[in-house]
């Protein structure tokens, strides 16, 4: 019985807001135009939901994804991009951007 493959673990790790819904607001919703990107380019990042809203203070974004993309940008706002070789990329224009010159192997 040949042995089927193990689901190796996905490394890379989108961190964004409640999820990556459409959005009316101008230039659309970052979380989501960071992810189509990043599936365009062929990966299949791993997303952790950080909910949350930065508007309001810290104490309301004490998520452990807010908390993880205080820790790696010193922002806790999303989207945060950490890729397999654990290299951090913040902000939705540098994630699109990154995507365009990594596309999956
Ligand atoms: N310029 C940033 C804006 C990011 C942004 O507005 N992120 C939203 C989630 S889509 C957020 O965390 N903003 C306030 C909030 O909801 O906490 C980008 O394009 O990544």
């Amino acid at each position: 019985m040949p042995s089927l493959p193990r689901k190796l673990p996905r490394a890379m790790k989108l961190y964004i807001c409640w999820g990556t819904f459409p959005s009316p607001r101008p230039g659309g919703h970052p979380c989501r135009n960071a992810y189509e990107a990043l599936k365009k380019a062929g990966h299949d990042p791993e997303l952790v939901k950080s909910y949350g809203w930065t508007l309001l203070s810290d104490a309301f974004n004490a998520t452990s994804g807010r908390r993880e993309a205080k820790r790696l940008t010193g922002k806790s706002t999303v989207p945060v991009l950490v890729t397999d070789d654990g290299e951090v990329v913040a902000d939705s224009k540098n994630i699109v951007a990154w995507a365009e010159q990594h596309p999956a192997v």
